[in-house]
């Protein structure tokens, strides 16, 4: 099939997703279009069925802000009419379902019917999209798709909760390249380069935004590190990340904590690391969580929305409430006091993985974009 992209091409969860969707695709026989305003930061021109389209955008001085979403849906039409595209996947709903909805019905005119499937993520539902000043748009644009999912039940039960929609929304959990992790964590990770043999790696990822209560991380291995000797790696960058090392110092324990920045080798990374943290506040999947275990690294997290769809509390690691840093703490000494019980949640999160594997989850995609284009 000839599908086209669009997602946003930053390092947060949703363009990662979409992007290892596309390659996945393009790998499967299909002809993938991304059309983004950057070249997605994941993608990897591994095959010769993969395009990329940049949205430009056009300086004027009348502009403030620059009309994003006219540039989309005019760049959506072009791409479609030219290169005969038979679906549009967005992911995000903000703005992308509503420059969709307004490419459909541009290309309407012209006699082309495209189709609109639109994946939900997360904070474009729980903390933007039900914000009143959007709540119009996103809704009316989640109602006109095609075709909706979303990346978990919670994520489903809260927009179901949080806007008025009378479209069905299918559930399509997100995935992991299984292999790929598989294959990195038997290479040698050479850890000794971060830490010491006795000591344990703890890791982080993410894009130190508030909702990922990166202050919590720094709270959390404080606690630990005076039980057990360890390191921790943060991997990321975002709005909160200076508050985090000052913290740290605060704490006494700057020189325990390596901030690694933006990286496009969390693989890498995850291979050396024996516990994820992830205390955030909301989480509508936890994709970092699932990288973190494909990479046979067990997890401590929050139970906030979907976290509990994709680990398992007392195997994979643990799900603790909202803040209560002293029950993390607590309960990531008990995954890492001794060898035996590091492997054990090690080994089931790297098995649980599985569960989530690009090899189910891209069969699902694949008919929806089928049923939704049969012309009828
Ligand atoms: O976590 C973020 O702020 C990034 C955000 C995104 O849209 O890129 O992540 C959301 O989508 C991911 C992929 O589906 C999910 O794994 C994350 O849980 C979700 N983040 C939140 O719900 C806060």
């Amino acid at each position: 099939m000839k599908i086209g992209i669009v997602c946003y091409p930053t390092f947060g969860g949703s363009g990662v997703v979409a992007t290892e969707l596309g390659m996945a695709l393009a790998d499967h026989g299909h002809e993938v279009h991304f059309i983004t305003y950057n070249l997605p930061v994941r993608l990897d021109f591994i095959s010769h069925n993969l395009h990329f389209h940049e949205v430009m955008m056009e300086e004027y001085p009348l502009f403030e802000y620059q009309p994003y979403e006219l540039a989309l849906s005019s760049r959506m039409v072009e791409v479609v009419e030219k290169h005969k595209l038979e679906v549009l996947h967005v992911h995000y709903a903000i703005p992308h379902a509503y420059a969709a909805y307004m490419a459909k019905q541009m290309l309407k005119a012209k006699g082309i019917d495209i189709k609109i499937v639109t994946t939900l993520h997360g904070t474009d539902i729980t903390l933007v999209g039900s914000h009143p000043n959007y709540k119009t748009a996103v809704e009316f644009s989640i109602n006109n798709s095609d075709v909706v999912t979303a990346v978990s039940k919670s994520l489903k039960e809260d927009t179901l909760r949080l806007f008025n929609i009378s479209k069905e929304i299918a559930v399509v959990y997100n995935f992991i390249d299984v292999d790929k992790y598989h294959k990195e964590s038997k290479k040698d990770c050479q850890r000794i380069a971060l830490a010491k043999p006795e000591e344990r790696i703890l890791t982080h990822v993410s894009n130190f935004r508030p909702v990922k209560r990166t202050s919590d991380v720094i709270r959390v291995f404080e606690i630990i590190q005076r039980t057990i000797p360890s390191k921790l790696l943060m991997v990321g960058d975002g709005p909160e990340k200076r508050k985090a090392e000052i913290l740290a110092k605060k704490l006494g324990i700057a020189d325990k904590i390596i901030f690694l920045g933006n990286s496009n080798e969390v693989v890498r990374v995850l291979c050396y690391s024996d516990l994820f943290i992830l205390p955030s506040e909301t989480e509508s999947f936890g994709l970092a969580a699932l990288e973190a275990m494909a990479a046979k690294t067990a997890v401590v997290s929050t139970n906030a929305g979907g976290l509990p769809e994709v680990t398992v509390h007392g195997e994979t690691g643990f799900l603790n409430a909202i803040g209560d840093v002293k029950s993390m703490a607590e309960n990531a000494l008990k995954i890492l006091k001794d060898d035996a019980a590091l492997e054990h949640f090690k080994s089931n999160a790297q098995a649980h993985a599985k569960q989530f594997s690009l090899k189910n989850i891209l069969p699902v995609y694949e008919d929806i974009y089928t049923s939704c284009s049969v012309k009828v």
